[in-house]
């Protein structure tokens, strides 16, 4: 855990720098609460992605935080700022959270991966299937990107990798009958758990959203309740527009939760406390970088002690 704690620590360092070390910066600048010092850590917070109603929402609550107390060193202000923080990630949210640990009474657990193109969804289900199996799983990863044919390769890589079983077909098939496929042999071969990619779509283009329907219609045809989680695939660095791309894809395909992937390589943040403000979907899982290891659970206390501690002590 300590370990896991320092690698996480390590793997936001850049996002630390370009958002809580500024904030450092500024309070330690001014050495003074006033308005201005507030409007300054408004704005790196908006322009960290945060989005400007839980900007203000921040601030306010740190206002009230630190009036009370009138304390003015950098220090304090870090701490109040990861109370405020944490406060808020945390709200409704399960601490012990666990993408990893699925319902025994669940056979096969159908997982469905989506998001725009290049966000890191054959990549994550490479991690996640590699978790699956490490734990004695029995996982079969299906390859419902037909449309190119490196895609087909490039996830079969990942499942010789991971160690599990891939469905494949040739290129330019059908996805939703590829996916019918797939989820019917996982049934049928008793299959704990199954991953389904599909490729990277425009939230905007109505045809592929329609596609995205199809097929959820045909994952439901080889197994009614599935799929038992559908997971958005955001990258980080996207900004605002990630909560746009929730919004569509999540009316072609109900959606359980997002993983936010290239958490290792974006200097802004804030998009975690801007899709807690603004959708009620949770995210479950960041992506902290490109190896197969590279992935964890998203909890709101870990996080917000690996982003905010200053890196000399253990969190
Ligand atoms: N640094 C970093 N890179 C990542 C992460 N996740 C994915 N990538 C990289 O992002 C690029 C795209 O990843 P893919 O997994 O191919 O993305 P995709 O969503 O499957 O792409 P399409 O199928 O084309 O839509 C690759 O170069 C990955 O190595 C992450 O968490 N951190
Ligand atoms: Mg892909």
């Amino acid at each position: 855990m300590l370990n896991m704690m320092k690698s996480l620590k390590d793997k936001l360092s850049k996002t630390k720098s370009g958002f809580i070390d500024k904030i450092a910066e500024v309070v330690s600048v001014r050495g003074v609460f006033d308005e201005e010092t507030y409007e300054e850590i408004e704005e790196i917070l908006i322009r960290n992605d945060t989005g400007f109603e839980m900007a203000e929402q921040i601030i306010e609550r740190l206002k009230k935080e630190l009036k009370t107390d009138r304390i003015k060193s950098v220090e304090v202000v870090r701490i109040y700022l990861a109370d405020v923080m944490q406060d808020i990630l945390f709200k409704d949210m399960q601490e012990d959270d666990d993408f990893f640990s699925l319902p025994e009474e669940i056979k096969p657990y159908v997982i469905a991966f989506v998001g725009v193109n290049g966000t890191g969804k054959t990549t994550t289900i490479g991690k996640i299937a590699h978790r699956f199996a490490k734990a004695g799983k029995k996982v079969l990863i299906v390859a419902g990107d037909t449309f190119r044919a490196a895609a087909i390769d490039q996830v079969a890589i990942w499942a010789e990798r991971a160690g599990v079983d891939i469905l494949r077909s040739e290129p330019e098939r059908d996805p939703a009958s590829v996916i019918y496929d797939g989820v019917a042999k996982a049934v049928a071969k008793s299959y704990d758990v199954v991953l389904i990619d599909t490729a990277g779509r425009q939230h905007t283009k109505d045809r592929l959203m329609k596609e995205l329907a199809k097929i959820d219609r045909s994952i439901k045809k080889a197994c009614p309740e599935a799929p038992h989680e559908t997971v958005l695939v955001v990258d980080s660095t996207t900004g605002q527009n990630a909560i746009s791309q929730a919004l569509h894809f999540n009316e072609a395909i109900k959606l359980n939760s997002i993983a936010l992937t290239k958490f290792d390589g974006t200097a802004k943040g804030g998009i975690i406390f801007n899709i807690k403000q603004n959708l009620q979907i949770p995210v479950r899982l960041l992506g902290v970088g490109e190896g197969i290891d590279d992935i964890e659970n998203f909890h709101a206390v870990r996080f917000v002690k690996a982003f905010f501690d200053k890196g000399d002590t253990e969190a």
